[in-house]
């Protein structure tokens, strides 16, 4: 290892400055005259990672030579946004790098802002993946990420002049991303079609020859815990093709043909998929998801052979969480590698892979559980069709044994379901494949036992499943998103002790009713405030009431986390305002709706939706009348760098998805933590918000789960009357009022055509008396100031720590292991 006293790891100002000019001068070739923003965080950014290399380093060697067991966090997305300036506060170098940066002439702020994210994720799961590494090196819990890395992250989102959302390209890799590094030298094969044949009896060793070999090569990105040298890593799959080794096509002069081949193998990690809780089932899909795993795996098993122990003993070395379905085909793959290549025999192969793997659910929606057809899967990996059949004969014959002539059981437990084509239902094998599966908020994980799995639950035991609810990281969503109050906290209580053990928030309760305490927490949102009406002002050029109450909404943009209902809300305010008098209207607490969220390309309603929005704030907006009281703003391409800007400013933040449809949620946990408080329903990890905070701190409103089906019912049946409340404001947009009307029908045939299988017809009154008590609660400041000084400080349970850790306890049986000082 590196000698602790090297240049490149000195933290006084002068030495970070020589770090940085060197890098200037070395690694960009440049003259120090000739340096811009984007040079100056390059250059800082390469002398940040020379300390992660170190710490990775010292990390890696610490763990190897101990023999720890790992866990390897197995998921499809890692929503990391920037690296700077995170990386700077894990390390505690903050504060001598912004000296050194003036010293050159720059200014932090300026240059964390030229920063990109890594935007290798949709949402909510890929977020929770970031959160969760974080945890895991601040913890000192060993712990590998495994994924993709895709050329194109999630789309970049633009705004037309219509108001419609247009994709365009995230070229993240276009400036050099100083937070990766290649591993070309380990680099490994796999393999796609070829022919396989079953092993004796079904269960004997099995072949796969022939067939496509691609190349999948590694990039490591280290992820710093908080004050800890523990540096975990990120391992990012590159897909690249085999030109040299097609020698008969490049002889025979077909040049062409021989790296054609090569990029369309490349095409594997091309892209991310930009739908969320929507399966579309290509085939490209499944390719990146066996690429992903089968080189994650040749990794882990690599690593297992060095330590020359038995293959029984691999659970007690590895623990792989499988972030939702996508990487299931590690549990047949594990498989082929202990039977077909080990020679391990069947039965405990199965045993091995049960005890290494658990699952995680992350959504009840039908139309996200993955299914792959039959036909695509004995294509693309022959051999591993047949050791599902396998595992599915050995399932079936055994539920058969427990409840003899059931064959409607049987039926829907299979792992193969039946029609044309027959279809692999990934959730049914990752339930069997693992020793644990869990959801993500209370409320989820019981229905996800209730109504997704209740065959299983019978059948593998009420301990098969169990709940950990989400958390998120105190470091990104506290400390460096809103650096004003996390400085008020640590002065209050005397200590940031709070950033490792969000529990210490708590102390806050005492001052809570403290009248200058309430002042400078006030003064901290004020600023924040602003903060996002600059770049309201400078984004969309609109001019803002800086002292409207913030109310904002922020996600993927889904027909069930009802953004619908929010704008629908926000027109029947409109068309409030509208009829009041001048002096009315100023009695009123005034209002600034804020939007963000993309939608999957092909998704036509989210879209619409989109567009709603963008047309109501046009036409609110421009309303010289209205303009104090009400100002409406969609901005586009919303981020996790965006959402750092958002959440600290908010006074209101919506979580409205219908009952029992959002799995958690974990935006709720960042806004709450921030002094933001909650209007939602009773739906995933709100419920739970709302116990830690107290009823008295939330707007809760709207039907509750046990209500869903038979409200569905009345709508199928007809059986409804829409409120006229609902039925003024559908009016108003086919008057016209903001602009051609026409093109919203489709959109609001989705109240009655479409049977409003999301219910904003049912929750809407409700929904509007919700709205009605924000506005009376925050006239009285020092009550509302109040609620969110309670909010942050009963916040502590939704720290990614606490989850990270009964993941370790409960589930992968791992403890925490600090590296020694020096080692
Ligand atoms: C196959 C298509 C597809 C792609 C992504 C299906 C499902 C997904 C994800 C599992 C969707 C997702 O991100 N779910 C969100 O996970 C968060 C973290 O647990 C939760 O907080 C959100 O409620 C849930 O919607």
């Amino acid at each position: 290892a590196i000698a602790k006293n090297a240049e490149s790891l000195k933290t006084d100002v002068d030495s970070i400055n020589a770090q940085i000019v060197h890098h200037v001068e070395t690694t960009l070739a440049r003259a120090a005259f000739n340096v811009d923003e984007m040079a100056m965080y390059q250059a800082a950014a390469l002398s940040v990672r020379d300390r992660l290399i170190h710490n990775w380093d010292v990390t890696q060697t610490f763990h190897t030579q101990a023999r720890t067991k790992r866990v390897y966090y197995f998921s499809l997305e890692y929503l990391l946004g920037r690296g700077y300036d995170n990386a700077l506060l894990n390390l505690g170098v903050r504060q001598p790098y912004n000296e050194g940066l003036k010293g050159l002439g720059f200014n932090m702020e300026d240059v964390i802002d030229v920063e990109r994210d890594m935007g290798l994720g949709n949402g909510g799961l890929g977020r929770l993946a970031a959160c969760y590494l974080d945890s895991t090196s601040t913890l000192d819990i060993p712990c590998w990420g495994y994924t993709l890395r895709y050329s194109q992250g999630i789309f970049k989102q633009i705004i037309d002049s219509s108001g419609n959302q247009v994709e365009v390209p995230d070229p993240w890799l276009e400036n050099q991303n100083p937070w990766e590094i290649p591993r070309l030298d380990n680099a490994v094969e796999i393999k796609f079609h070829g022919e396989a044949t079953p092993g004796e009896g079904g269960k004997g060793p099995g072949t796969w020859t022939g067939g496509l070999d691609v190349l999948a090569v590694p990039y490591d990105i280290p992820v710093p815990g908080y004050k800890t040298q523990t540096t975990n890593n990120i391992r990012a799959w590159s897909a690249r093709g085999k030109v040299s080794f097609d020698l008969a096509k490049f002889n025979a002069g077909d040049y062409d043909a021989a790296v054609r081949e090569a990029e369309e193998a490349e095409t594997i990690t091309r892209v991310l998929y930009p739908n969320e809780n929507f399966d579309k089932g290509k085939a490209l899909r499944l390719k990146q998801q066996y690429f992903w795993v089968a080189a994650s795996l040749h990794d882990i098993c690599r690593r297992f052979r060095k330590l020359r122990v038995p293959w029984s003993e691999f659970p007690d070395y590895n623990a792989i969480q499988l972030n939702d379905t996508h990487p299931t085909l590690a549990i047949p793959e594990l498989m082929r590698i202990l039977v077909d290549e080990e020679g391990q025999p069947w039965d405990e192969a199965w045993e091995i892979v049960r005890r290494t793997f658990s699952y995680t659910n992350h959504t009840v929606l039908s139309e996200a559980l993955e299914k792959w057809s039959v036909p695509l899967v004995e294509w693309l990996l022959p051999r591993h069709l047949q050791i599902i059949y396998e595992i599915n004969l050995d399932m079936l014959k055994d539920v058969e044994k427990k409840w003899p002539n059931d064959r409607a059981r049987l039926a829907r437990m299979s792992l193969i379901e039946e029609g044309y084509p027959k279809m692999v239902r990934m959730a049914n094998l990752a339930v069997v494949g693992s020793h644990r599966v869990n959801g993500v908020a209370a409320l989820h994980s019981h229905l996800v036992q209730q109504d997704l799995f209740p065959d299983f639950v019978e059948y593998l035991g009420r301990d098969h499943f169990g709940n950990v609810t989400n958390g998120v990281t105190a470091r990104r969503w506290l400390l460096q998103c809103n650096p004003s109050l996390a400085k008020l906290i640590t002065d209050t209580l005397g200590s940031d002790e709070w950033v490792v053990n969000l529990d210490k928030l708590e102390g806050l309760t005492k001052y809570a009713k403290d009248k200058a305490f309430q002042k400078k927490w006030a003064a901290c949102k004020q600023a924040n405030r602003e903060r996002l009406c600059d770049y309201i002002e400078a984004t969309l050029g609109l001019t803002v009431n800086r002292h409207a109450l913030i109310d904002v909404q922020v996600k993927r943009i889904h027909e069930y986390k009802r953004q619908f209902m929010n704008i629908l809300g926000v027109i029947f305010r409109y068309l409030q305002l509208k009829k009041m008098s001048p002096a009315d209207r100023k009695r009123l607490v005034p209002r600034l709706s804020v939007f963000a969220g993309k939608a999957a390309p092909g998704y036509y309603i989210a879209k619409l939706i989109i567009r709603l929005c963008n047309a109501v704030s046009k036409t609110i907006n421009a309303d010289k009348d209205i303009r104090e009281s009400l100002s409406v703003a969609f901005l586009p391409d919303y981020s996790v760098s965006l959402a750092e800007i958002i959440i600290p400013a908010s006074d209101i933040s919506e979580h409205i998805s219908t009952a029992g449809t959002e799995a958690s949620g974990t935006s709720n946990m960042k806004f709450a933590l921030n002094g933001g408080l909650l209007l939602g329903t009773l739906d995933g990890a709100n419920i739970e918000i709302a116990e830690a905070v107290g009823d008295e701190n939330v707007f809760f409103f709207g039907h509750v789960t046990p209500d869903v089906p038979k409200l569905r019912r009345a709508h199928h049946f007809g059986e409804v009357q829409y409120p006229a409340e609902l039925l003024e404001v559908v009016d108003a947009i086919r008057s016209g009022m903001f602009g051609e009307a026409g093109v919203f029908e489709p959109l609001l045939g989705t109240l009655f055509e479409g049977k409003d299988h999301y219910l904003v017809s049912d929750d809407f009154l409700s929904y509007l008396q919700a709205q009605k008590m924000v506005d009376e609660a925050y006239v009285d400041q020092p009550s509302w100031v109040e609620k969110t000084i309670n909010s942050t400080a009963r916040m502590g349970r939704f720290a990614s720590d606490r989850a990270v850790l009964q993941y370790a306890e409960e589930i992968w049986n791992i403890e925490p292991i600090k590296i020694p000082q020096d080692a």
